[in-house]
């Protein structure tokens, strides 16, 4: 989650804050012409993929990692020094991956879900939509000269302001925002059971929808190899994060949920990422390891009290492997889909709160 830890003197020494700085983006100075990102040593990084595949063909596993008996859907791996951590990779389809992809940027952002937005702009409906048609967000009532009319103006503007959607031409003498400017900053929204970040606490009394059928219904499906044979999970709430180049998520400790036996669920979408897993305290070395398109992360029990963070995200052709994603999403209905995921990662994660 975001916002709940500091970086402070000390924190940039600790081993979470290392690895976090040893795998973020950074650009070469040196180069003159094309910023150019800085090369960084990936040999440490576990690539659950690989591990897959080695072990079809020899039966071997790094030390440490175990493979689950073969009695879910997918396969399973677990870490033998990290009881509740459990990676599932390549467990979505692709077709599942698609249409998370497609409801995370239409339908999940909508009200009464709560976004990144709202602290500024209050609810806006159809931002996907609009940012497709070239629409621009107005301030109701505040006419303010063309001049005037940049993003900063929009930042200045404070909490409780009502904008509308407008098309661009009718927005010239108004104080607005593009669409596609907002859907470039959308950071996360909440699905289910509404997280007020300012409290970090769950906020019941806010209006919300349950969590969609079918993402519950998946989650449930995903989540078996963390629960006991006869125990369901229950989705109650999810926080969807949007990533773009050069974004991070520092490292943190989901705590809010009332009984940490239960699992989070972490769906990954889109660009190929970086995941660190810590231990306990920041002082423990985390472990980094490629997460993409599909792949799932339980964290329960024990694991739920570790560190972890996303320091990269790799959008380039070669890194972000998303060519399934291309072939599938080039239906011309889905190419502003397509536009968006080349260049983000989108992280799902599915909680039971009580
Ligand atoms: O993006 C990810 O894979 C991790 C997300 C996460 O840790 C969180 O939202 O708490």
């Amino acid at each position: 989650m975001y916002g709940s830890e500091k970086l402070t003197e000390d924190s940039e020494r600790t081993a979470f804050r290392r690895a976090e700085k040893k795998y973020k983006l950074y650009y070469d100075n040196a180069s003159k012409k094309k910023k150019q990102p800085k090369p960084v040593d990936l040999s440490e990084v576990l690539d659950y993929r690989t591990i897959l595949e080695c072990h079809k063909l020899d039966g071997e596993l790094p030390s440490g990692v175990t493979l689950l008996e073969e009695k879910f859907s997918c396969p399973v791996f677990c870490l033998e020094n990290r009881p509740g951590f459990y990676f599932l990779p390549g467990a979505l389809s692709v077709e599942e991956q698609c249409t998370l992809i497609r409801e995370s940027l239409t339908d999940f952002p909508q009200p009464p879900n709560r976004t990144n937005h709202n602290a500024i702009y209050g609810p806006i409906h159809d931002l996907f939509l609009a940012a497709k048609e070239g629409k621009v967000l107005v301030e109701d009532n505040s006419p303010i000269s063309l001049s005037e009319s940049n993003p900063d103006i929009i930042n200045r503007v404070g909490k409780g302001c009502k904008f509308s959607l407008e098309n661009a031409e009718s927005a010239k003498q108004c104080k607005s925002v593009s669409a596609s400017a907002l859907l470039r900053k959308l950071r996360w929204s909440t699905l289910g059971l509404q997280f007020d970040w300012s409290k970090r606490n769950y906020d019941v009394s806010l209006p919300h929808n349950k969590i969609p059928d079918a993402l519950s219904k998946l989650a449930k499906q995903l989540a078996k190899p963390a629960f006991p044979v006869g125990v369901e999970f229950q989705p109650e709430g999810a926080i969807v994060n949007y990533f773009a180049l050069g974004d991070t998520l520092g490292g943190h400790l989901d705590d809010m949920e009332a009984d940490w036996s239960k699992p989070i669920v972490s769906l990954s979408l889109g660009c190929k990422a970086i995941f660190l897993l810590g231990g306990k305290s920041r002082d423990d070395p985390p472990l980094a390891m490629f997460l993409r398109s599909g792949d799932v992360v339980l964290m329960a029990g024990e694991a739920r009290e570790c560190f972890h963070g996303v320091p990269r995200i790799f959008t380039d052709k070669e890194n972000a492997e998303i060519d399934h994603l291309e072939a599938q999403l080039m239906h011309e209905d889905d190419v502003c889909f397509l536009k968006y995921i080349q260049t983000s990662r989108i992280n799902i994660n599915i909680r039971q709160v009580f």
